[in-house]
């Protein structure tokens, strides 16, 4: 099994590092004003010039971009080269408005593989692989994203996409499926579905690791799911803005790698938007360093997270993001409390009986916000008896009181209620904003 895909990149000292990402973002700058109305637009309307940059530090002279840019300039505005250099279209569809359009040139596509080369094999996903792609193949970038990943390492792809629960379970074992690659929420399901059909993940199956991500998810979780199947599950980390699917954690399981001679990593505070030091919780913001059909400059991603430059015990001396906790967006404000959907995940998954679905409903009634949490409980816990019920109820709202500051309504409901998802789950219901 081969350690690094790209061993002198990846492991290449960290000056090293930031002089090749200092040349970068001098082109890059000079390229998007040269290239791109939009961009001009925004450059001039701050005031600056691609020669202003010469060093990592004018970074924070450049204007942030958002995703209501992409919108704005719907369907293909901000690009950077004409139509006929691309070679794909991912659309991702966004709740509200138009959605937004990323376009790719050939070279783009090979740098979105590379990243997810690397990225693959540092969770040890090579050619002595079967990877089972069971995120959505079309529009959204998981299916395509992860299925050139997975042939640039010279794994073999079973490009299955979500749905066919037990047509999936069938050709994992039928073909040997090594990696599966889903969103945390489907391969519960899987894992629900197979247990019902008196299937062992562990015992019937070759399955032995997890690509898990799209969609937010805790540690905790994470623990279920191991114990649940038997497999190591890795966190993945994109977004469609940036080309899809891209990073990974290694096998430390400790941050997701950010691939710095591809990426510029920020952290700022979302509110004033300031750069905020290492180790801070805060919003995080991506450069492009080698995006030709849409380059991204101080791109607001939405998402919180930590940055962590310690050097990783995998040798890798590309900065690393911690498990993204959430968006910015997410965040529920509740009778003045902020509330994320993980912390309420970390808080149930700590508690056995506890399933792993779950339902936050946010209502205003009398004028009051209201928050109640529907929960299933644990197949082996299962009692039927209004006592244990009411106790476990109690319980576990307790134990959210103590973490959220806040009284919460628990109300257990029965196994198979809540929905299930094969895709990015829905886990709040915000009852004050239909
Ligand atoms: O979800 C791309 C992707 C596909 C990532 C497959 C991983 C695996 P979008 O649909 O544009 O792209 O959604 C991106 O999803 O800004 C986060 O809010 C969230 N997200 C993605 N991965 C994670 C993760 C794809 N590992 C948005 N943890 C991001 C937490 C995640 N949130």
């Amino acid at each position: 099994m081969i350690e690094y895909w790209n061993p002198q990149i990846e492991r290449m000292p960290v000056d090293e590092l930031e002089k090749l990402q200092e040349q970068k973002l001098k082109n890059l700058v000079s390229y998007v004003y040269n290239h791109s109305p939009f961009y001009r637009k925004r450059f001039d309307a701050v005031g600056v010039k691609p020669e202003d940059i010469t060093s990592l530090k004018d970074l924070t002279k450049l204007p942030f971009t958002y995703k209501k840019d992409l919108r704005d300039t719907y369907p293909t505005g901000m690009f950077c080269v004409p139509n006929k250099q691309l070679v794909r279209f991912h659309v991702s569809s966004g709740t509200t408005g138009k959605p937004t359009v990323v376009g790719y040139t050939m070279n783009d596509i090979k740098e979105w593989s590379k990243s997810l080369g690397r990225a693959l094999t540092s969770i040890g996903v090579g050619r002595d692989d079967v990877l089972q792609v069971s995120y959505g193949y079309g529009l959204f970038t998981g299916g395509l994203g992860m299925h050139y990943g997975a042939e640039e390492v010279g794994a073999t792809v079973l490009p299955i996409s979500t749905g066919s629960t037990e047509k999936q379970l069938e050709l994992m074992q039928d073909l040997g499926t090594t990696a599966i690659a889903c969103t945390p929420s489907y391969l519960l399901y899987m894992s629900e579905v197979a247990k019902a059909e008196g299937l062992d993940f562990a015992k019937d199956t070759r399955l032995r690791v997890g690509i898990l991500g799209a969609e937010p998810w805790t540690e905790e979780m994470r623990k279920r799911i191991e114990d649940a199947t038997g497999i190591k599950a890795y966190d993945i980390f994109g977004t469609s803005e940036l080309s899809g699917p891209l990073f990974t954690e290694c096998r430390y399981q400790n941050g997701i790698h950010i691939w710095a001679d591809q990426f510029l990593v920020e952290i700022i505070d979302p509110d004033t938007g300031e750069p905020l030091v290492d180790g801070e919780r805060g919003e995080l913001v991506i450069t492009t360093l080698a995006k030709e059909a849409l380059p991204l400059i101080r791109y607001r991603i939405g998402d919180y997270t930590v940055l962590n430059r310690e050097p990783c015990k995998c040798g890798r001396t590309h900065p690393r993001i911690m498990r993204v906790s959430g968006r910015v967006d997410d965040m529920l404000i509740v009778r003045g409390i902020n509330v994320f959907p993980g912390q309420v995940e970390s808080v149930l998954m700590k508690i056995p009986e506890v399933g792993e679905h779950f339902m936050i409903i946010v209502d205003r009634i009398n004028e009051l916000d209201v928050m109640k949490v529907q929960i299933e409980m644990n197949d082996e816990a299962f009692s039927d008896k209004v006592n244990d019920i009411m106790a476990l109820e109690k319980r576990v709202s307790e134990s959210l009181k103590n973490v959220l500051n806040l009284s919460v309504k628990v109300e257990l409901v029965e196994h198979g209620t809540l929905p299930r998802s094969m895709g990015k789950s829905k886990k709040v219901i915000d009852n004050r904003k239909l």
